[in-house]
């Protein structure tokens, strides 16, 4: 039986909050060198060369790109957080890839265009404003710590959105469909938030 008494929940309260890295959203914790694999479907092997990768629906031009054709775009770099609504994120991470904005620069988007449903050769769907997408916040990513990816965490190539809850990184991506609606995808159909803003915490419907 313990003899010393607890601390005041004043004194742990502060001493939590400042050993907090403000890089952790609310609700979350520092996986450190931890890289979760979470999958809904069993992992496909998807030789580079059969990848390919798709921008449809409410475009000019809607195109397909080979997984040599999506490489010889400009290479684009992400380093910062992660962050999986299971609460664990990762503080540290670097992804190498496209940004989304190079290949939609070449599909000449319709203004009607407000949603995108973003998905894989699996199968699974997310949903995503446009401007989520846009503006440098989102990539079409190869390599992880500069190395590919590996086929658990979504190689040959994944969609990587950083600022959001890392269950819109579809791994396996096939393509952006651009849509004038919000139309829920696959977690979104089973109750999570439709934006998943990790600094709101919009983890599920109604928060
Ligand atoms: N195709 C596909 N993409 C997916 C998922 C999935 O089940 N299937 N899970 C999402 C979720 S919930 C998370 S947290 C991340 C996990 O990526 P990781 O396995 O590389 O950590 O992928 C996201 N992308
Ligand atoms: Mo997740």
């Amino acid at each position: 039986m313990s003899t010393a008494s607890p601390p005041t929940r004043g004194f742990v309260g502060r001493h939590a909050a400042d050993a907090r890295d403000p890089r952790l959203p609310p609700g979350q914790y520092d996986a450190h060198d931890a890289f979760p694999v979470l999958s809904a479907e069993a992992t496909p092997e998807i030789a580079a060369a059969d990848w390919t990768f798709r921008i449809d629906g409410l475009v000019g031009a809607p195109r397909t790109w080979t997984w040599d054709e999506a490489r010889a775009l400009p290479p684009s770099t992400y380093e910062g957080p992660i962050h999986c609504v299971t609460s664990w994120s990762k503080l540290a991470t670097r992804f190498t890839g496209v940004s989304v904005d190079s290949f939609l620069d070449a599909v000449q988007p319709h203004p009607s265009a407000t949603h995108v449903v973003a998905h894989s050769h699996t199968g699974y769907t997310t949903n995503l404003a446009l401007a989520d997408l846009t503006g440098g916040k989102a990539w079409i990513a190869f390599d992880y710590e500069g190395e590919p990816l590996t086929a658990a965490h979504g190689g040959p190539a994944r969609l990587l959105v950083p600022h959001l809850y890392f269950w819109k990184s579809a791994k396996w991506i096939a393509g952006l469909r651009l849509v004038g609606a919000d139309e829920p995808g696959f977690w979104e159909r089973n109750r999570y938030h439709h934006r998943g803003d990790p600094w709101a915490e919009e983890r599920y419907a109604g928060d």
